[in-house]
C-alpha cells in the first residue's frame, strides 16, 4: 500500500490506497518501514511522500474507528517523519484532510498542487485530529486560525493555506517532479527549525482570550456538541503546555470523544449519506444496473409558495422552467417573489449578480397548462386535494410528449392513485420537496407500483444535479418522513391534553437536539394548513368534527389543535399560534398565557384531569412512537434501509446528526428498551393504535444480545 521508489537520491514513498488514500493499517505499516529504509538507505539523502491516484491521504481510515485499534499509531508513524534525519517533504494533491494533513504537518515541508485543499474535517466525525493536529496546527497558523478551522472541519483551499503557512510553495507543473526538485534543494539544510516539535505558538500568551471567544462561538453553533469544545481545550493545551504534556492532553480529548455516542453516530451519519441515494428496488433494478435520462427542461405546476421554491432549485442549476400558474396574478407575484430570492441569495454571497440573471432567463412563467408539450420532466405542486391531482395529471398525460415524466410533490398522498389518471404509470412518481424548498436539502423521491426503474434512476439523478440528498422510498400514507412525524406531532398534542404546555415539549425535544420543538414548527409553516387536510379528510369519510370530538374512527383525536385555528391562530403569519410573537411573521417565540388558559379550559370542558409529564415521557412518546412506526417503514420495505430513514430525518426533519437518526438513535438506546416501551404505551393508550408494536421490532428485541443496525433489515425482515 505505500511503494518505496528511488530516484537518483530521492526515495518517494506513494501511498496507494483508493479511493481516497485513507491511512489504513497497512499504509501506516508501510510509511513507517519506508521511513526506517530511506533512513537505513545510504544513497537517500531525501525522502518524499505523495498519494497515488486522485488524492494525497484524506485522514485515517473510518472504518477502523469503533474497532480495536491496530498498532503502528499514527502518531508513532509522524513521530518518525519528524525525527527523520533525512528532510521529508510531503506532496500534497487533491484533499489533504484529517491524519492526511497530519502526516504533513510531521513533514518537514509540505508543497502542494495549486488546486488542492488540506482541512480537519474530524469535528464532523464527533472527533478532534487527534495524532497531534491540535497542538501542531496553531504552531504553523497563530491560534485563531487554528481554532477556525479545527471546529469547522472545513476545507481550506491551497492560496489560502499558503497564506496562513500551513504550506511551504504550490505547485501547478508536474507534483512529483516538482517535489523531487524542492527535496534536493533542502538536501543538508538544518531540520530543527522545521520540526514543529521544536517550534512554540506564537501568540501563546493571548490564548485565554481566543479561547474564550472560540467557545463561546462553538457553544452556539453547534448547541449539545462536545467534539468542538474537545478541539478547544486541545488547542488551549497547545499553548499553556509543554509539546509533550499537550500531546498526552490530546490524545486523552481524542480517546474521550472516539468513545462518544456522537462521534459513533456522526461517523454513521457519514456513510448514511453515502449510502442512502444508492437505491434499489425489490426488482433488483438499481443505481448500479439502471440509467438516468437526462433532464434538459422541467415545468413546475403551480407557483404557490412550494412551487416557486422548486422552480428555483432547476432554475440556478441551469435547467429551464416553465412555471404554470392559471391565476396571471398570483404567476406575476411568484415571479416576483423568485427574483427576490434570488437577490437575497446574491446579498449572501451564494450566487453571483451574473447567475441569478442567468437564472431568470431561463424562467418563464405561463398560465395555460399546454404549453408544457414537450418539457422532459414536470412536477406538480398544487394544493394536497387528490381529486385534483388526478385532473391535472389525466391532463398532463395527454399535454406531455411520451417520453416525460409526471411528478408531483405531493407530500402524503399515494402515487399510485396519481398514476391511475394516467396512460403512462411507469413514468409518474413522487418528488417531495421540504418547505423552504430551495433551502432544504433533502428531496424524498417516491416510486409506485408502476414507477418504471428508468423514471427512478432520473428522479434520483435529477435530485443530485439540483443538490438535494435524495433518498428513494415507496409510496405510502405519508411517505416516511410525514408518516412518522405524524407520531411526533399526534403525542406532542395529545401531552398538552395530559398536562403539558407547548413550551415544556419543545424545549425537551429541543434540548435533545431537534433544530425545533413540534409547536415551534407549526407555528413557523401554519396551523391552517393542517386544519384544511383534517376538514377535508373528515368530509371524505363523512364525519363532522367538533371540540367534543375525542375519537375518529375509533382513534384519539384532540381537537386542541382546531381550537387554535377557530381563534385565528394561524402561527408566526398570524403573530400568534401555540406561542405568542410580536407583531405577524416576527420569529421569537414566547410562551404565552392565552394558550395556558385555552389549554386549561379545554381539559376542564372535556373532564381531563391534569398531571406533570416528566421529560423523560415526553422524549419516549415523541420519539419512540416514530421510532416504532420506522420500524412498520422498514417492515413493509418502504424504505430499504435503516440509513434511509434516518437520512430523512436529518435533512428534513431537524434531527440532531449528533445522534444519527431515530433509528440510529434507537439502537443506542437499545431494542429490548425501545419494544418495553413502545408495549407500555399501547397498554397505556389503546386508542392509538400506531403504538402497536412493530413485527420487525419485537422480532430484533428478541435476540439476546442486540443486532447491529446494518442487519435490521436483510437479517429479519425476510424472517417476518
Ligand atoms: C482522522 O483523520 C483522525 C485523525 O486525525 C486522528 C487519527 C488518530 N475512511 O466521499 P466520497 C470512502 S478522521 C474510510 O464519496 P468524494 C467513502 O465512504 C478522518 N473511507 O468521495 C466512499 O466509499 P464508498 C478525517 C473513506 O470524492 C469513498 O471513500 N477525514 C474515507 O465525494 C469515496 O468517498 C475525513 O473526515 C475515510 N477517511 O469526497 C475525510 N473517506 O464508495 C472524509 C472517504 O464505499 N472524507 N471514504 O461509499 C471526505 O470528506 C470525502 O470522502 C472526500 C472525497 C472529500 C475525501
Amino acid at each position: 500500500m505505500v511503494d518505496y521508489i528511488v530516484d537518483g537520491n530521492i526515495a518517494v514513498l506513494e501511498i496507494n490506497n483508493p479511493p481516497v488514500n485513507a491511512l489504513s493499517i497497512h499504509v501506516r505499516e508501510g510509511l513507517l518501514t519506508g521511513i526506517q529504509k530511506a533512513n537505513q538507505d545510504g544513497s537517500v539523502q531525501a525522502i518524499v511522500i505523495i498519494g497515488k491516484g486522485s488524492t494525497f491521504p484524506s485522514g485515517a481510515d473510518i472504518r477502523e474507528f469503533g474497532k480495536p485499534p491496530k498498532e503502528p499509531w499514527l502518531t508513532a508513524v509522524g513521530e518518525a517523519i519528524e525525527a527523520s534525519e533525512k528532510p521529508v517533504i510531503s506532496a500534497l494533491h487533491g484533499t489533504a484532510l484529517g491524519g492526511g494533513l497530519e502526516v504533513a504537518l510531521f513533514s518537514h515541508y509540505r508543497i502542494a498542487d495549486e488546486r488542492s485543499r488540506v482541512g480537519f474535517p474530524e469535528v464532523k466525525l464527533g472527533l478532534l485530529p487527534g495524532a497531534q493536529g491540535t497542538i501542531r496546527l496553531p504552531r504553523l497558523t497563530g491560534l485563531a486560525v487554528a481554532m477556525r478551522i479545527i471546529t469547522s472541519g472545513d476545507h481550506i483551499n491551497a492560496p489560502e493555506a499558503l497564506k496562513y503557512g500551513i504550506l511551504d510553495k504550490l505547485i501547478s507543473g508536474n507534483l512529483l517532479q516538482e517535489a523531487k526538485t524542492f527535496a534536493k534543494s533542502v538536501i543538508g539544510k538544518p531540520l530543527d527549525n522545521r520540526r514543529l516539535s521544536k517550534i512554540a505558538v506564537r501568540d501563546a500568551a493571548t490564548v485565554d482570550k481566543h479561547f474564550d471567544e472560540a467557545l463561546a462561538e462553538v457553544k452556539r453553533k453547534y448547541k449539545g456538541m462536545i467534539a468542538p469544545v474537545n478541539c478547544l481545550k486541545s488547542i488551549r493545551g497547545s499553548a499553556k503546555l509543554p509539546f509533550v504534556e499537550a500531546a498526552r492532553l490530546e490524545a486523552a480529548l481524542f480517546r474521550e470523544l472516539l468513545t462518544s455516542a456522537q462521534s459513533a453516530a456522526l461517523r454513521y451519519s457519514f456513510f448514511a449519506d453515502r449510502s442512502a441515494p444508492r437505491w434499489k428496488l425489490p426488482s433488483g433494478a438499481s443505481i448500479e444496473n439502471t440509467k438516468p435520462d437526462i433532464i434538459k427542461s422541467v415545468a413546475v405546476i403551480g407557483a404557490g409558495t412550494m412551487g416557486s421554491a422548486i422552480a428555483i432549485c432547476f432554475i440556478r442549476v441551469g435547467i429551464p422552467v416553465l412555471l404554470v400558474e392559471q391565476n396571471d396574478k398570483l404567476l406575476q407575484n411568484a415571479l416576483k417573489n423568485i427574483g427576490q430570492i434570488l437577490q437575497g441569495s446574491v446579498k449572501l454571497n451564494r450566487i453571483t449578480a451574473d447567475q441569478r440573471k442567468q437564472s431568470l432567463q431561463i424562467l418563464r412563467g405561463e398560465t395555460s397548462l399546454d404549453i408544457v408539450s414537450d418539457v422532459d420532466l414536470v412536477v406538480e405542486a398544487v394544493f394536497e386535494n387528490l381529486k385534483l391531482k388526478q385532473e391535472i395529471f389525466a391532463r398532463l398525460d395527454k399535454i406531455c410528449k411520451p417520453s416525460a415524466l409526471l411528478c408531483s410533490n405531493t407530500s402524503t398522498l399515494d402515487i399510485d392513485k396519481i398514476a391511475v389518471a394516467t396512460n403512462r404509470p411507469g413514468k409518474v412518481a413522487g418528488m417531495h420537496f421540504f418547505a423552504p424548498a430551495h433551502i432544504m436539502k433533502l428531496l424524498e423521491n417516491v416510486y409506485g407500483t408502476h414507477t418504471s426503474p428508468s423514471t427512478v434512476a432520473t428522479i434520483m439523478d435529477i435530485g443530485k444535479r439540483i443538490g438535494k440528498v435524495s433518498v428513494l422510498v415507496r409510496t405510502c400514507d405519508g411517505f416516511v418522513a410525514n408518516r412518522m412525524n405524524r407520531m411526533v406531532g399526534n403525542e406532542a398534542v395529545f401531552m398538552l391534553e395530559e398536562g403539558a404546555l407547548p413550551q415544556d415539549v419543545d424545549r425537551v425535544l429541543e434540548d435533545f437536539g431537534m433544530a425545533m420543538g413540534p409547536f415551534r414548527v407549526t407555528d413557523l409553516s401554519g396551523s391552517d394548513v393542517g386544519w384544511r387536510i383534517r376538514q377535508e379528510r373528515a368530509k371524505e369519510q363523512g364525519i363532522q368534527l367538533t371540540y367534543e370530538t375525542r375519537f375518529v374512527n375509533g382513534e384519539r383525536y384532540s381537537s386542541l389543535p382546531d381550537r387554535l385555528y377557530e381563534l385565528g391562530r394561524y402561527g408566526q403569519k398570524t403573530g400568534k399560534g401555540w406561542y405568542r410573537y410580536e407583531k405577524p411573521f416576527a420569529r421569537t417565540a414566547y410562551p404565552d398565557p392565552e394558550i395556558t388558559d385555552v389549554i386549561n379550559s379545554h381539559c376542564r370542558s372535556l373532564g381531563i384531569e391534569r398531571r406533570v409529564i416528566p421529560p423523560q415521557e415526553i422524549i419516549e412518546r415523541c420519539l419512540f412512537a416514530a421510532i416504532n412506526e420506522g420500524f412498520k417503514v422498514l417492515e413493509e420495505g418502504v424504505a430499504e434501509k435503516p440509513e434511509n430513514i434516518d437520512i430523512i430525518w436529518q435533512y428534513g426533519l431537524g434531527f440532531p446528526r449528533y445522534r444519527g437518526g431515530p433509528m440510529f438513535y434507537a439502537s443506542q438506546v437499545g431494542l429490548k428498551t425501545i419494544y418495553e416501551r413502545v408495549c407500555y404505551y399501547y397498554d397505556a393508550f389503546p386508542h392509538s393504535s400506531y403504538w402497536a408494536p412493530s413485527d420487525l421490532l419485537r422480532k430484533l428485541a428478541s435476540h439476546s444480545t442486540e443486532v447491529p443496525i446494518d442487519q435490521w433489515t436483510s437479517k429479519e425482515r425476510s424472517r417476518l
